[in-house]
């Protein structure tokens, strides 16, 4: 009785491991913390894409932004600038303000992370933003267009999450919009002297990173669970016949 329940009990537990990385890889969650590029604001994303839907859950919240319209991407890097094999995109940081207006304008933070991928539009108008939208991976309209350029061909599946589809987390999530005082007269890109909101001023980013799989975790619980009952039976048994 005692060798049946634990080689029974051994065989679901074998079974359950071995089928739950299969199982669990056709739903793939990531998620980012955003963090202010020019002073303002914060905030996280989360993302949850699943490969046979061929769909991708974008939750995004952030608070303490600049009253405007935001505009939110997936910005990514690929091994000859805007194509070919994905790179990991980074965060700018203030040593890309290489015209010292005290901004990282546009143009500045781009070879960080690089042309729009997936182009999320206007995520919101106010300070906080509470977005949820879930995207058709095989619907053309939703990706940028190759290096920005409207007359070269839009980036596409393979260019968002890669050949493997496992390279989410080499994209970098990106919100603009924010205002600027009268600084940077004379200089190029969105703060240029003229007081304002800048729609496309970046101001907030986030790498894109996976999260563990709760799948896993369960499993793992589940398994110590079963083998503590096994071992509390083993003991009882003994117990008993002692
Ligand atoms: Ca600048
Ligand atoms: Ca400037
Ligand atoms: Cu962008």
């Amino acid at each position: 009785m005692n060798m049946y329940i634990r080689a029974s009990l051994a065989i679901a537990l074998a079974s359950g491991v071995a089928a739950s990385p299969a199982s669990a890889a056709h739903i793939l969650k990531y998620s980012s913390d955003l963090s202010s590029i020019n002073g303002v604001g914060a905030g996280f994303a989360s993302f949850t894409l699943d490969r046979d839907a061929r769909t991708l859950q974008v939750d995004i919240n952030a608070t303490g932004l600049d009253e405007g319209t935001h505009l939110a991407h997936l910005h990514g890097r690929f091994s000859n600038g805007v194509s070919g094999t994905p790179v990991n995109s980074i965060l700018p940081d203030p040593s890309d303000d290489a015209d010292g207006d005290g901004f990282v304008e546009l143009g500045e933070a781009l070879p960080d992370y690089g042309a729009i991928i997936l182009n999320m539009d206007a995520i919101g108008t106010g300070s906080s933003i509470n977005y949820s939208n879930m995207f058709d991976l095989t619907d053309p309209s939703v990706y940028g267009f190759v290096g920005g350029d409207m007359n070269n061909p839009k980036y596409s599946i393979d260019d968002l999450i890669g050949a493997d589809e496992m390279s989410l987390d080499l994209r970098e999530l990106i919100i603009h919009g924010q205002s600027v005082p009268s600084v940077g007269a004379g200089t190029p890109g969105e703060v240029d002297g003229t007081a304002g909101f800048k729609v496309l001023l970046p101001t907030l980013g986030g790498e894109v990173s996976a999260v563990p799989e709760p799948a896993t975790w369960l499993m793992m619980m589940l398994g110590f669970g079963v083998l503590g009952s096994v071992m509390r039976r083993k003991r009882n048994v003994r117990v008993t016949y002692a």
